[in-house]
Order: structure tokens, then C-alpha cells, then sequence
């Protein structure tokens, strides 16, 4: 009882408290007023729009700070198991709209606000995204950190508060330009604790001595200390009071200020060296996605925020005075991807050094706890560090891996004796030039469960990557969880009308706690006034983003024409090169018909969004020919609305809650066996958008649960690709005729200097078509004709917008949390009462 656990003195204000905060619009009017003049210090007579935000969002922040509050006494008091996810990444966006959606006050805002001269639409767009993410992994992480919390499960994130987060996106002169991202101004959805602190240690050297018993005691020594100060968030869950915790690290020098000493004597600049290259450590996120560049940065960020959240987790066990084994019964901890495997060597780290257990009872605890999710099996994305790397910034965990890997081999060994190949296949050592430590291995070694991300993707990494894990450990180690998104902000915020038209038909918002409901709908497909209204929500959202269009690119786009979206990182494997060849196609072929034919063509508009990691220059070759072939064909007289080209600067996380609810169709167009899931095919199609797209990732699940006829396939099946690879480089090989006379047209300088773009043609023509860029081209464009075939039947087209949306119950993040739960973590949602 958290009322009872109020000192006595105390109990009367805080019971007096607990219901502050604003009941109504005037109620609401007078915290904006109040927060505007006492909290900002600033006069209604200048409150701008960004200081209505700031206002507005601290009103909300003061009611969810009280159910944070509880929520942490309640689940502490429980005492029941914690799930902590650890990523690297937490691709948030904004949060007002989201705490006012949650909190269940957003109307109450949305009329005070008018009454005070503000739009809400506009105060909300004041808010600067989170994105300390790179693309789907970032995002998956907080799409779920939202089920968690709206499911009621005790749980926490764990991650880095990097100064600066994904960067800005600037296109000049066709060529993208990478601007910092420096986000912390002003933000009101986090709490320092500078009472929460973690001493960190780096490099030093290992000692060994043996006890009294005989046992050998290890002791890590020396090296640098650096400090982790905790910053939390608040999580609100959705029409529950459950608030969650999300706490970030940022990195301090441990002696707190710069060096008085070395100031005093006038050596300035190395005064505050030591304090800066502390701070570097949660300076910056690393702007690749699916690649990893084995920076020694990146890895003192990872055992940094590892080693940081494991005190936390430990600490908190600590308290309840339990015995160590019963630690698996409290604690389950997941592994975003292999960024946090240094954890699982950590958590051993604390119990045998630093707690005295055995190394096998250390261990039990240690691979009971842990669980691995696997993103990727692009080699290039798989991490390796280096043996030598490792010896230097982390000798003791070093030694903690090589024992780990034999006792681990020698399991291996008993189960395959004399297998020496096995045994180099699946070590956590590499055994190159230099060694290197293979993190799934140890990721897969450390943990009970290892998951993949979809259907196929989790059949392939047993197939492949991990073949001799399955046969090691057996198939029950492995299992899928198949992605999903909250339909709470890409469903309800994303798009409200939608979400409004729904709800009228369903009966209520529930289908947002249980995205099943919304198979209802399906009833009213038929139903003249819902089709009508279905077709009207979805253009008014294409003229809203025809608006943005304008405004940040200057071309005129007709919201009647097929708005064709593919918004995602830029990345050879998603074949936005074999997009941008097929709107080259489709120009060429309008170009060559008369006046008189052209005029039967499907009008569309081809809209491409998405950054390039700064270092990946086929990433950025793509961005420009995008950008190159809208300048000629967005200005050709012959061609006007028939055919347009928009590359939309800076996507992030607001942006796709704009673009994916006025989209047509959108592209996820992945070589087949590449894309581990995708989660933007799901938002797109939960927004009435149809797709194209290969069988790839979750589109297989998402053809199975909407039906083929509503899905635009095309392109060869995972299980040939290899083949097909094979033969690109010891068999013959032609490129598509239709893709020669793109390649042609790109080199007679149709889209300026052919120079330019020739790295991305001859890796389709020279360098063996890795991505089957060519092999897939025919089918490719023989899909998209089908689709304007398909668009031009516009009934036909509000029936299949219908039916998917009504089938896409399975894709919530909410199952998929439930999956983990039971599944992995063995956890139940804690009880809520007054919900
Ligand atoms: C994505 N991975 C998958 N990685 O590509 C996508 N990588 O198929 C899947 O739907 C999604 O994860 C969620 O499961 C990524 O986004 C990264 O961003 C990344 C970041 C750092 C290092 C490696």
C-alpha cells in the first residue's frame, strides 16, 4: 500500500497532492499561465508559439510525474520480476501529443489552447524530436517501451543520452549535407539525477591472487575512471495510469570540474581535457545502421552504458535481500541486438570477482537472465572487436570471454568430439589477423533465447548465420517474434480521422488496446458512406503533405495523382537504386509515347525520403541521382504532372507520422533474405496504404494476414538468391534490356555529369549485382504497371485499402510485447487498480 508508506508527518500534504494538476479547460488555461509566467519566467503578453509548447507540455509533465511516482512505488512494492531492455538506441520522437493522448486529456488541451489563440496542431509541431536512433531497431525499441507501458508490465529501458542524435538532413545542390543535431535546449521530459551515479572503469590492468581456499581471486586495477549520471523519462502507458521508467546515462569526468591544479598554473586548455574526453563518451550517436566500423568510441560506449545499467539492475536486486540464484526470477534482461553483450560478461564479471560465487552457479544466473534479439544477417553489420582493442580498454572482461569460450568449446567438444572445424565456427574467437570477438557468439552463449524478427528472417538465421548454435544448443533455443508498431501514435496521432472514422465503426477506441478489433470494419466495405469518407481521409492527408511539399521543395505535386513512397535508411540491400532506375524507366517510356498516349498514363508522384551514413558514399550516390532526376523531369513540359520526383529532406520520426497516413503505395523492396523485418510495411499499410514489395522480412506475414490479391508482389524468393549470386560471377551474365537503356540514358549525361552515378552502375553491371538489382528489374516494372492498372479501378483500390487495414490486427507491438513476455521473459503485467 503506497498511501500506508507515507511517513505519518507527511502523509496529509502528499495525500493533498496527489490530486493537483489540472480537471478542465480553465483549469488547464491557468497551469499554461502559471508555468508561462513562474516556470519560464516570461510574460503572456509575449508567449509565443514555443513557449505555449514548453507550458503546454509542463502541465502534462506535472500529471505524469505523479502516476511515474506511483508506478514506481507500486511496482516496487509488488516486488515482482522486471524486464530491462537495453538498447543502444530509442528512436522516440515527440512526446507531447503522445503524453496528452495517454494521459487522456488531449481535448482538454486542444480547447484551452484555442481559448488562449493557439492551434494545438502548431504548439505540438514546437517540439523537436528525440531520434537517438538510427531507423527500425531505434524505433522498434520505442514502440515497445509504449506496449510495455500500456500493458502494464514492470519494466525499464535502458540506453545512452547522447548529446547529439541522429543529424540533421540537408539537401544542397542535389547532395546530402550533415548538420548536428543538438536536441537538449530545452527539454522537459527528463530528469537528471545527479544523485544516481555510477563510477566506470576503463583500461587499467588485471592481478591475480589465490585465498586462503586455494581460489583464484582477480582484481582489475588502474586505468581511468569515468562518471555515469542517470537521466530519466517518463513512459506513460496508454488510458492506464502505469508510467514507466526510461533511463539514459550521460558521461562526466569522475572528478566532477576540471583540473584546479593545471588551471591555476595557467595550463587552460588541459584543464578541462580530462572532463571533455569523458564527456566524448555520450557525445554522439554512431550514424550507421546495419554496419559496424569497430571504433574503439563505440565500444567505451557500450560497456559504459552496459556497466552503468548493470550496477542499477544489481543495486535493485541487492535491496530485496535475496539470495543470488532467485536473481533469474527477478530480473530478465533483453539485448537490443549484440550493442549490450558486454552485459552478459559484466553480470558474471560482478558475481564471481566481485561477489565471491562459483564460476558455473555465476553462470546459470548469467544465461538465465540474458535474451538476444538478432536484427541482420548482412555480414558487414555483424560485430566484431579486436582481441588487441579489448586487451587495452577492457583486460578483465577479455579474460572473462576466454574462459566463457572454454567452457564453452569443451561442452562442444563433448557433443562433436574430434569436430575441429565446428569448434573454430562457432568460438566467440576469431582466429585472424588480429583475433577478433565474434559478439553474437558470445550474445547466443550468454543467453537462454535467442530471437529473430520475423517469420523468415528467424528460419534464415537458423539456416545460416547460426546453423551450428541449432545444433549445439537444439532448435528451442531459437525462436521468432514477429515486429510491431503501437497503433497508439501510428495509427491514432498518425492519423486522426482514420482512427475517428474507426472508432464510429467499432464502437470505441479499444481497438487501440486490442488492434484485432479492427477487423470490423471489414463490414462496411461495401457501405457507400464509409468508402467515401475512407477516400476523403486519405486525399485530405495527401493534400496536407502536397502542402509540405511546396513548401520545402517548391515542386507542385497534384494530390490526385499515386503518391509511390519509400521513406527509409538509404541502403544498397533496400535497392532505393533499383526505385529510382524504375522512375528513369517510366520517364523514358512517357518520353517516347505521343501526346495523345501519354495521356492514358496513371499520373504519380515518386517520393523518396531517408539519410545516408555519412561514410557510405554508394548511399549518398543514390541520394543524388534522386535528386538529379527530379531536376530534369519535375521541369520537363512534356511530361508535367504525369511524372514527378521528390526527395524529402530529413526524415525522422514527425515526418513519417505525416508522410505514411497520405500514401498510395509505398516500396519495401529489400533483395529478398536481407531485410530482417521492416516495421514502416506495417505502418504504411495500418494508414490504408497498399504495397510493393518482395517476399521479404514481414511482407510474407502481412501478404499472409491481408491476402495476395491486396499485396503487389514481384522479384525472386530468398532461396534462389545465392544461386543467382553464384552464377552473376561464374556463369553468364546480361543485364535487363530495359535496364540497359536506363544505364544509357544516365550515361549520354540525360541527368548531368555521367560521372556522377557510374559507381551505381557498375555495381549492377561490373561488380556482380550483389542486390539482383537487375535480375529483379523485369518483374519490378511489370509489378508497377499492374499497380496503375489497379489504381485506376479506384473502387477496387478502397476495397483493398479496406480489407488491409482490417486484417492488420497482428501487427500491433502489443502482441509482440505479449510474445516476449510469455515466451521469454516469463513475466505478467502487474495488477492496476483504478484504471
Ligand atoms: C533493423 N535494423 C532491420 N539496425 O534492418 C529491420 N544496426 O529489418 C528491422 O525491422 C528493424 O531493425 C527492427 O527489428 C536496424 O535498424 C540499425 O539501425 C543498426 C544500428 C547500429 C548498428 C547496426
Amino acid at each position: 500500500n503506497v498511501e500506508a508508506s507515507i511517513p505519518e508527518p507527511q502523509r496529509k500534504a502528499w495525500l493533498a497532492h496527489q490530486t493537483s494538476g489540472f480537471k478542465d479547460k480553465d483549469g488547464f488555461e491557468t497551469e499554461v499561465v502559471r508555468h508561462v509566467e513562474t516556470t519560464l519566467a516570461r510574460s503572456m503578453y509575449n508567449c509565443d508559439e514555443q513557449a505555449a509548447y514548453s507550458a503546454c507540455s509542463l502541465a502534462f509533465r506535472d500529471r505524469l510525474i505523479l502516476e511515474w511516482n506511483r508506478t514506481q512505488q507500486r511496482q516496487t512494492f509488488a516486488d515482482s520480476k522486471r524486464v530491462y531492455y537495453l538498447s543502444l538506441e530509442f528512436l522516440m520522437g515527440r512526446a507531447l501529443d503522445n503524453a496528452m493522448l495517454n494521459i487522456g486529456q488531449k481535448d482538454v488541451a486542444k480547447a484551452g489552447l484555442a481559448e488562449l489563440g493557439f492551434r494545438i496542431e502548431d504548439v505540438i509541431e514546437q517540439e523537436h524530436d528525440a531520434a537517438l536512433g538510427n531507423g527500425g531497431l531505434g524505433r522498434l525499441a520505442a514502440c515497445f517501451l509504449d506496449s510495455l507501458a500500456s500493458l502494464n508490465y514492470s519494466a525499464w529501458g535502458y540506453g545512452l543520452r547522447y548529446r547529439y542524435g541522429i543529424f540533421k538532413q540537408e539537401i544542397i545542390d542535389g547532395y546530402q549535407v550533415e548538420v548536428p543535431d543538438y536536441w537538449l535546449d530545452f527539454n522537459p521530459w527528463e530528469f537528471p539525477r545527479h544523485d544516481v551515479t555510477v563510477d566506470i572503469q576503463f583500461y587499467g590492468h588485471v592481478t591475480k591472487r589465490t585465498d586462503d581456499n586455494g581460489k583464484t581471486i582477480a582484481t582489475w586495477e588502474g586505468g581511468e575512471i569515468v562518471k555515469a549520471v542517470a537521466y530519466d523519462v517518463p513512459i506513460p502507458g496508454y488510458a492506464t495510469p502505469s508510467t514507466n521508467n526510461l533511463r539514459l546515462w550521460s558521461s562526466k569526468a569522475a572528478s566532477g570540474e576540471f583540473d584546479f591544479q593545471k588551471f591555476n598554473s595557467g595550463d587552460y586548455e588541459n584543464s578541462v581535457a580530462d572532463q571533455q574526453r569523458a564527456e566524448t563518451i555520450s557525445a554522439v550517436l554512431y550514424p550507421n545502421d546495419n554496419l559496424d566500423r569497430g571504433k574503439e568510441l563505440r565500444l567505451k560506449q557500450q560497456y559504459f552504458w552496459v556497466a552503468a545499467s548493470l550496477y542499477d539492475i544489481v543495486r535493485r536486486f541487492k535491496k530485496s535481500r535475496r539470495p543470488w540464484k532467485e536473481f533469474p526470477d527477478q530480473v530478465a534482461i533483453q539485448l537490443n541486438d549484440t550493442h549490450p553483450t558486454l552485459a552478459v560478461v559484466e553480470l558474471q564479471r560482478i558475481l564471481v570477482d566481485l561477489e565471491g560465487l562459483d564460476w558455473e552457479e555465476a553462470w546459470n544466473i548469467v544465461t538465465n537472465t540474458f535474451g538476444y534479439t538478432n536484427h541482420t544477417v548482412l555480414p558487414e553489420a555483424l560485430e566484431k572487436w579486436s582481441v588487441p582493442l579489448f586487451q587495452h580498454l577492457l583486460p578483465r572482461h577479455l579474460q572473462l570471454i576466454y574462459d566463457i569460450n572454454l567452457f564453452f568449446l569443451q561442452s562442444v567438444e563433448r557433443k562433436f568430439p574430434k569436430d575441429r572445424e565446428m569448434l573454430a565456427r562457432v568460438s566467440i574467437i576469431e582466429e585472424s589477423q588480429p583475433k577478433m570477438v565474434r559478439m553474437a557468439h558470445l550474445a547466443i552463449v550468454g543467453s537462454h533465447k535467442v530471437n529473430g524478427v520475423a517469420e523468415l528472417h528467424s528460419d534464415l538465421i537458423k539456416t545460416t548465420i547460426f546453423k551450428d548454435f541449432v545444433e549445439v544448443f537444439g532448435p528451442d533455443k531459437f525462436t521468432n517474434v514477429t515486429n510491431g508498431i503501437t497503433p497508439r501514435r501510428w495509427l491514432h496521432q498518425a492519423n486522426p480521422r482514420l482512427s475517428e472514422l474507426i472508432s464510429s465503426k467499432t464502437g470505441s477506441q479499444n481497438f487501440l488496446k486490442d488492434l484485432t478489433e479492427l477487423a470490423k470494419i471489414e463490414h462496411y466495405k461495401d457501405d457507400k458512406a464509409f468508402r467515401k469518407e475512407w477516400a476523403e481521409i486519405k486525399y485530405a492527408n495527401k493534400v496536407r503533405l502536397a502542402k509540405h511539399i511546396k513548401k520545402t521543395t517548391g515542386v507542385d505535386v497534384n494530390p490526385s495523382a499515386l503518391f509511390d513512397v519509400q521513406v527509409k535508411r538509404i541502403h544498397e540491400y533496400k535497392r532505393q537504386q533499383m526505385n529510382i532506375f524504375g522512375v528513369i524507366h517510366r520517364y523514358l517510356t512517357l518520353k517516347s509515347l505521343s501526346p495523345e498516349e501519354r495521356k492514358k498514363f496513371q499520373p504519380r508522384v515518386s517520393i523518396f525520403g531517408g539519410k545516408a551514413a555519412p561514410g557510405y558514399w554508394m548511399a549518398k550516390q543514390i541520394i543524388h541521382l534522386i535528386n538529379a532526376v527530379g531536376a530534369v523531369v519535375n521541369n520537363d513540359k512534356d511530361i508535367g504532372d504525369l511524372l514527378k520526383v521528390i526527395f524529402l529532406e530529413d526524415y525522422n520520426v514527425s515526418k513519417a507520422e505525416m508522410i505514411i497516413p497520405a500514401s498510395d503505395l509505398s516500396e519495401h523492396i529489400s533483395t529478398a533474405g536481407t531485410e530482417a523485418s521492416g516495421t514502416s510495411n506495417m505502418k504504411f499499410v495500418l494508414n490504408g496504404g497498399l504495397i510493393i514489395g518482395t517476399c521479404d522480412g514481414a511482407n510474407i506475414e502481412i501478404t499472409r494476414e491481408i491476402g495476395e490479391q491486396n499485396i503487389f508482389l514481384f522479384g525472386n524468393l530468398a532461396e534462389d538468391v545465392e544461386d543467382i549470386r553464384h552464377n552473376h560471377t561464374y556463369g553468364s551474365y546480361t543485364v535487363d534490356p530495359d535496364l540497359v537503356k536506363v544505364f544509357e540514358a544516365i550515361e549520354k549525361g540525360t541527368f548531368g555529369e555521367p560521372n556522377d552515378f557510374m559507381g551505381m552502375i557498375s555495381a549492377v553491371r561490373d561488380h556482380g549485382d550483389f542486390y539482383l538489382v537487375s535480375d529483379d528489374f523485369h518483374s519490378y516494372i511489370e509489378t508497377q504497371e499492374l499497380v496503375d492498372k489497379a489504381y485506376r479501378d479506384q473502387e477496387g483500390w478502397i476495397t483493398k485499402s479496406i480489407e488491409s487495414v482490417a486484417r492488420m490486427g497482428f501487427f500491433s507491438s502489443d502482441r509482440c510485447i505479449n510474445e516476449y513476455a510469455e515466451g521469454i521473459w516469463n513475466i505478467e503485467p502487474l495488477a492496476v487498480k483504478d484504471q
